[in-house]
């Protein structure tokens, strides 16, 4: 350190600019103000500036997610860096390369109990690498910066010395050892069925052309890219050997084989997690082309899921707004998916017409927070974006649409779907028993409505509860509150039958 004290601040700033780390998310505060004077001495940088470390920090994930590069988020001490453990879980889920910035107090303060000091050193855990030479850009990276306190001179004098490299791709080449043991899975396959979640953009060509190669039955999720591309054909009920590739599926197909432990499995996870607590094979980086596709029988049969019927049955059930806003959004947007219903509902019931849309979601660790922060990430230079999420799920992300008059005007719209509460746990076998009040504790029903929420944000705003309501949405940022019947979605399920 020179004698200013501040020199960490350039040295972190300057090892970004060289992995070619052109976004910073910035969530002030005095300690870091060395870090911004750092980051904002570099011509070209993209800087957003966020008061909620929590949601800005989801927001740095949507950018690394859309972008596939490190993106970087900076706090100042204290519960700021607390703030930012969830989407750090998230991304390392998701082995995406977000980047934590964090000033701390000089190391003398640590286990003092001084003002908003805290332990801040590796308070990640696991879920961050925090040697930086060790980095590999396939998980996130904690960089945690002691500081002094800065003098206004020292302030005016920092300059980053440093441009922008090209840095290194954020996904790394395939193993030829990984492209060996997934073979020696296939070559052992006489039956073999598919299931695919989310994949990273760089995967889905490559994986859409090794599975037209093997034509096996594939079971696409919408976060896979895929999922128009194979149509749910085949049995899916009784795998003999499933190919999990990508990020750990939210289908019933997943959670059943948990259970099922006379059928092998293999994933191919880019996290490097099994996703599952029985031994199986677990690959992260295949040669996707070099790959040899055995054909397999055609176990083609009839579509898993026949709910076309039940969908016209129910036109204002759940799962028939998520079929008619995929069927309505406009060709090639994004859309992302909430957790809870949503992203299953889509699955579920969307058309299988290739309308060109992008699905993301933040199935990494399934949580409910931060889904609006990462869509706004996603959207940044999207001209039509669309979020679907539940009425909990937005209630979480409140502070989401500070960003939006950052980024560029377009259309992004947020479907709130409001059914009163977390109605995903109506569906729950295990709460049959529950009587109503316990239910209410377990949904935390309600009767908010998002109109306010929307003004706040000067977003406009657009109630939906018939067909014809969705017509003519203004352009711009758009809040609709669609309101779903609960007879009918209550219907639809019980018909549909899954839990
Ligand atoms: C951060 C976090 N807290 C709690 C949960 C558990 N959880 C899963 S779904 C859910 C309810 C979500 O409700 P809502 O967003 O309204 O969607 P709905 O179930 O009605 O589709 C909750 C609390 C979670 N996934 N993530």
């Amino acid at each position: 350190m020179d004698e200013s004290g501040l020199n960490p601040a350039i040295s972190a700033i300057e090892f970004c600019l060289s992995h070619g780390i052109k976004e910073y998310v910035i969530c002030s505060g005095a300690r870091n103000s060395a870090l911004i004077a750092a980051i904002t001495s570099v011509p070209d940088l993209i800087v957003y500036r966020h008061p909620e470390e929590r949601s800005a920090s989801y927001f740095a994930l949507g950018r690394s997610i859309k972008k596939h590069v490190p993106v970087a988020i900076v706090t100042t001490s204290g519960t700021a860096v607390a703030e930012l453990l969830p989407s750090v879980v998230e991304a390392y889920y998701q082995a995406v390369p977000l980047v934590m910035i964090t000033a701390d107090r000089p190391v003398r303060f640590r286990g003092k109990g001084a003002p908003q000091a805290i332990e801040q050193h590796n308070i990640f855990g696991d879920y961050a690498e925090t040697r930086i030479e060790q980095w590999e850009k396939d998980r996130p990276l904690h960089m945690n910066v002691p500081l002094e306190e800065p003098t206004s001179k020292e302030i005016e004098n920092i300059q980053c010395r440093k441009q922008t490299g090209m840095g290194s791709p954020a996904v790394k080449g395939a193993s030829d050892s990984d492209t060996q043991l997934l073979q020696g899975f296939l070559d052992e396959s006489i039956s073999l069925t598919v299931i695919v979640g989310c994949l990273p953009l760089a995967w889905q060509e490559p994986v859409k052309a090794f599975l037209l190669r093997l034509k096996a039955p594939v079971l696409a999720e919408a976060t896979s890219g895929l999922r128009e591309a194979f149509p749910p054909m085949g049995n899916f009920d009784e795998p003999q050997r499933l190919l999990r590739i990508g990020g750990v599926p939210s289908s019933r197909l997943w959670r059943n084989i948990e259970a099922r432990e006379d059928v092998p499995v293999c994933s191919v996870a880019p996290n490097g997690l099994p996703g599952i607590s029985r031994p199986s094979l677990v690959v992260r980086r295949p040669d996707w082309e070099v790959l040899q596709a055995r054909e397999l029988p055609d176990e083609a049969g009839k579509n898993i899921i026949q709910i076309g019927y039940l969908l016209d049955k129910h036109p204002l059930s759940e799962c028939s707004w998520v079929r008619r806003l995929s069927e309505c959004i406009p060709v090639g947007s994004l859309v992302f998916l909430g957790n809870s219903q949503p992203v299953r509902q889509w699955n579920i019931a969307a058309t299988h017409e290739d309308r060109g849309l992008r699905c993301f979601a933040c199935r990494g660790a399934n949580g409910i927070d931060g889904n609006v922060s990462t869509f706004l990430g996603l959207s940044a230079e999207e001209n039509e974006s669309w979020a679907l999420v539940g009425d909990l799920t937005a209630i979480y992300d409140l502070a989401a649409p500070w960003i939006i008059s950052q980024l560029p005007d377009a259309n992004r719209r947020i479907v709130v779907i409001n059914n009163g509460g977390g109605r995903i746990f109506h569906r729950l076998p295990a709460l049959r028993e529950f009587n109503d009040d316990q239910m209410q504790i377990v949904e935390n029903s309600h009767t908010i409505g998002f109109k306010g929420w929307a003004e706040m944000w000067n977003m406009s705003y657009r109630k939906v509860s018939n067909l014809a309501d969705l017509e003519n949405l203004p352009d711009g940022a758009l809040l609709v509150e669609l309101i779903p019947d609960k007879e009918q979605t209550d219907r639809f399920w019980q018909e549909f039958g899954e839990s």
